[in-house]
């Protein structure tokens, strides 16, 4: 066994909790992060050629000068439909092409008209379309503003942080080495990036004689002479061969007026994202963390590198299209200042307008990013979903409750978990199979013992309208007996090291070779792999969960892949963060494939990008039975919905670790009311299946689990919503609240969609939390007891072990299926119950959505989708979707009206025509109207008017 899988081992199983801080770089420890992080904010090398400026109609180019070595670079501006800009930034003329990346737009963004609207010697103003907005290009030093009216609402290299290592020759090694050691790193820095000024007058002869074409050469070679990493990088025991030297790109952001800022997911801290001076940025590099500590900024699993910035008047957000290693640093003016400071500052006038600076560093590829203007959140996600797409809407029983562990042993222990869900009447839709369940961790494939007869398995789970996830991750077993080994092989779809060979490394199965999931022949036959009669065992309810697909590579640099191994023409260090992207890609085809186009996939993800929202679920990965992981599970999830990604989840109970029984009912109640809800432990936990802790918390589990399947409706009408419009389901409040500065840092509550306020008890032993209610002049009904409150208000709420604080909001209606059975497929054609929570208006909104719950046939208009709306003493359904047909069985049972008065009679109207009285029940100590048996099909129009 290899050292690093022997130390790796050790650490697994010595049961100390903490990251291993040294297994993985820091700032300093990685080369291109330390160069450019050297770099201070001073006034730019770069300036602007205008002369160079060409405007079509929708496109800006400009060159753009460093004056410290003459590489050009080449600008590109563009205003994209639906109020975006981008920048590009790559060089003029590279050495070779530079790393774009494929695959994650999901077209390329239409444009909108540019037009100029002033020009001289210092710079070019134009406009950027119907709004008042403005870009201003100012020449020397070279930066952006964007403008609205009078107001910049951002700034590009307003710092001077752009910063552009083009490519280059490697010269004469020893003469740098030698150079190297007598010069200062400092020196060095200042070399590369030193911002002295030039003569503008001689510049400018200069470019326009060719004769000085020597010189820039000269200027360029000297170059050689730079510091140790740029053309070799050790860590540890691992060297990065780095054959194309120097590469890494950088650029600042100005935000004025901003102090709050978000996203750039994964991290395991607060929603709010801290700033980084005097500590580490934020790390965008998908790693496998082994047992990752918390409040943070060190990489996790996956990477999308979007940010949002936030204030009371407008939401912005920042898309750094690049899948290389990233930094991202925040500062702010404000920083460390109390509120009392800031009160003071303003009270005597001497208050600085508030400004976040963020700086991006990438270790090679180009700039591209995109600048997402808002105004409100809502236009941000929706800009950003225009540019990557949205959730995929999965199937309804990838919302309801999933059971895993590492590991179900054998058929029979499927066979009596899942009999125990029935024996303790808990409701539960899929099993999960970790990788105990394969042949010797060789993936597609079944333990000729434990699992003798796969589909007899996943046949008893289809009688009871179950389901199964199996785990199959991207490492192959290098084995000559292995048919997908051999495939791969032959076909030459490894991913190669650098001499030519197949990479090969140390996860799972021993020695693995890593398919390229980059190349798209490749990705069709891993998908060609689901189709039924190529994955033995296989059948309709089987779906797929990756795991390790960052890569993780045990005995790699930072537990994964060498940066120099190579993906077809490109190295891994500028595909890295798209790894898990692409596996999970693949996986998803593979599964609509089997089914001939008509099912929606299931695939669970722990890597991710940008994009990965298309394909499916991701979780918060390897974390621990330990309260502060239960309460980071919130803001996790929320910076993950910002960016696109709504299904997100956290192992339920925490995955190292063995949760006390308060903790693992608090888990599930927390978790009951996340989009992803599944259950996972590790391999060395004892079992703890919800039956396991005694009667009173299994009745505590089955409460909350029974709440998640009445809920179901309205979690699978908020992700269709969301796979139209990219609005993530789970939501901090400041989303829905953009004004209310009490809501932005807010994250230890939120929101699932518009109209349930969830704070979950996530502390030990409490007797009562304290809940904010937004909203000036809202009301909020309690679920549970029905009672009122008025928003904008911290309320106080006594808890005990059964409670769960949930608050629908008044003004909503809200569609429940409240007869419980065994999954969410037994409860297709059930009836419904409203819940009509009426605001201050008494009036509510609602909708519902129905389809088969599994097909892609909602796209061909197969769907019910109906508003339900109250007002002047009247409820009504409408048709929403005309054109649409679907008929659904199930049908309205009961109509609870919340903060109604006592009518005299209640009379249905359905679309026939035909009249009746409906019978009722009020509650006048908590003003609950019950309408019982109403009766209308769901799909109908109807109306029920109070009188
Ligand atoms: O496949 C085993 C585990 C899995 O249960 C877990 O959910 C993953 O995040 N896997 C990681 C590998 C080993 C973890 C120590």
């Amino acid at each position: 066994m290899v050292p690093a899988l022997v130390l790796w081992l050790a650490v697994c199983l010595s049961g100390t909790w903490a990251v291993d801080r040294g297994n993985f770089k820091t700032c300093d420890q990685s080369a291109f992060c330390k160069r450019q992080r050297a770099l201070k904010p001073g006034q730019s090398p770069y300036r602007a050629l205008l002369e160079t400026m060409e405007l079509t109609n929708t496109r800006l180019t400009l060159q753009l000068i460093n004056d410290n070595n003459k590489v050009r670079l080449l600008l590109e501006l563009y205003r994209l439909q639906g109020n975006m800009t981008r920048v590009k930034i790559n060089e003029l003329k590279p050495l070779k092409p530079r790393f774009e990346v494929p695959d994650v737009l999901i077209q390329e963004p239409p444009t909108e008209p540019l037009s100029l609207l002033s020009k001289d010697e210092n710079g070019v103003v134009l406009s950027l379309g119907a709004e008042s907005q403005r870009v201003i290009v100012s020449a020397q030093p070279f930066r952006l503003d964007i403008m609205e009216g009078h107001e910049v609402l951002m700034s590009l290299n307003s710092r001077g942080l752009l910063a552009f290592e083009h490519l280059r020759m490697r010269k004469d090694t020893f003469s740098y080495k030698v150079t190297s050691t007598v010069a200062s790193v400092w020196d060095n820095i200042k070399w590369v990036f030193s911002s002295s000024q030039a003569d503008p007058e001689a510049e400018k002869k200069e470019e326009a004689d060719p004769a000085n074409q020597a010189e820039e050469q000269t200027a360029k070679d000297d170059e050689e002479k730079v510091e140790d990493g740029m053309w070799e990088e050790t860590f540890k025991s691992h060297s990065d061969s780095k054959p194309n030297g120097p590469s890494s790109i950088s650029l600042d952001f100005s935000l004025p007026g901003v102090e709050h800022v978000y996203g750039i997911p994964e991290h395991a801290d607060t929603l709010k994202l801290k700033t980084t001076d005097g500590g580490e940025p934020y790390r965008l590099y998908n790693l496998d963390v082994f047992q990752y500590e918390l409040y943070n900024p060190m990489a996790l699993y996956g990477a999308v590198p979007v940010m949002l910035a936030h204030n009371a008047q407008r939401t912005t957000g920042i898309f750094w299209l690049n899948a290389a290693e990233t930094w991202v640093d925040i500062s702010s003016n404000t920083a460390g200042k109390t509120v009392f400071g800031k009160m003071l500052d303003y009270v005597q006038g001497s208050s600085e307008t508030p400004q976040t600076d963020v700086r991006w560093i990438s270790e090679s590829g180009i700039i591209d990013v995109f600048i997402m203007l808002g105004p409100t959140p809502y236009d941000v996600f929706s800009q950003y979903a225009s540019l990557t797409g949205t959730q995929a809407f999965p199937p309804l029983a990838g919302l309801a409750y999933h059971q895993c562990r590492w590991n179900y042993n054998d058929q029979e222990d499927v066979q009596s978990v899942d009999v125990g869900f029935d024996q303790h009447d808990i409701p539960y839709d899929f099993i999960w199979l970790d990788i105990e369940h394969t042949d010797g961790k060789r993936y597609f494939t079944w333990d000729p013992h434990k699992f003798a007869t796969p589909k007899d398995m996943l046949e008893a789970l289809m009688v009871k309208k179950r389901k199964m996830v199996a785990i199959v991750d991207p490492h192959i077993k290098v084995d000559s007996n292995y048919k997908i080994h051999n495939e791969i092989r032959s076909r030459g779809f490894y991913v190669k090291n650098k001499d030519g060979g197949d990479y090969e490394g140390w996860c799972w199965p021993g020695n693995a070779g890593y398919p390229d999931f980059t190349n798209p022949e490749m990705r069709s036959w891993w998908a060609s792999m689901f189709a039924y009669d190529q994955y033995e065992g296989s059948m309709k309810n089987l779906y797929t969960w990756n795991d390790m697909n960052e890569p993780s590579v045990f005995n790699g640099p930072e537990v994964t892949m060498h940066k120099d191994a190579m993906h077809g023409a490109w190295e891994n260090r500028d595909v890295h963060n798209l790894y898990g992207f692409y596996v999970q890609m693949a996986t998803a085809e593979g599964l609509i494939q089997r089914s001939g186009g008509v099912e929606r996939p299931f695939v669970l993800t722990r890597a991710f990008f940008a994009g990965s929202q298309r394909y499916g679920a991701v979780w918060t990965g390897d974390n621990a039975a330990e309260w502060e992981h239960l309460k980071i599970s919130i803001p996790m999830c929320l910076s993950l919905g910002l960016v696109g990604i709504s299904l997100c989840g956290a192992d339920v109970g925490g995955f190292f670790k063995t949760p006390s029984s308060e903790l693992l009912v608090r888990w599930y109640q927390t978790g009951a009311y996340q989009p992803f809800f599944r259950a996972h432990a590790h391999l060395d936990t004892p079992r703890r299946e919800p039956w396991l802790f005694g009667p009173e918390n299994t009745a505590l589990i089955r409460e909350v689990v029974r709440q998640r399947y009445a809920l179901l409706p309205y979690w699978y009408q908020l992700f269709h919503h969301a796979y139209h419009t990219g609005h993530p389901v789970m939501r901090p409040l400041w989303v829905e609240y953009p004004q209310d500065s009490a809501t932005f840092a807010m994250d230890n509550q939120f929101l699932i969609g518009r109209d349930l306020l969830v704070h979950p008890v996530t502390e030990e032993g409490a007797r009562g939390v304290t809940a904010y209610l937004p909203g000036k002049g809202e009301v909020w009904f309690d679920v549970h007891t029905f009672q009122k409150h008025n928003g904008a208000q911290n309320l106080y709420i006594p808890v005990t072990m059964s409670s769960i604080p949930v608050f629908q909001r008044g003004g909503s209606i809200i569609p429940r299926k409240v007869r419980v059975r065994r999954s969410s497929s037994c409860m297709e054609n059930d009836p419904y119950t409203l819940y009509v929570a009426l605001g201050p208006q008494r009036a509510a909104e609602g909708e519902l959505y129905i389809d088969d719950s599994h097909t892609f046939n909602f796209e061909k208009k197969e769907f019910i989708h109906r508003r339900l709306s109250f007002a002047n003493n009247i409820l009504s359904s409408i048709n929403l979707a005309p054109d649409a047909q679907y008929s659904t069985q199930s049908w309205i049972e009961r109509i609870l009206i919340l903060g109604a008065s006592k009518p005299s009679k209640v009379t249905l109207k359905t679309s026939d025509g035909q009249e009746r009285q409906v019978e009722f029940e009020f509650d006048s100590s908590m003003s609950v109207l019950t309408l019982r048996k109403p009766g209308m099909n769901a799909g109908a129009d109807w109306t029920v008017a109070l009188q």
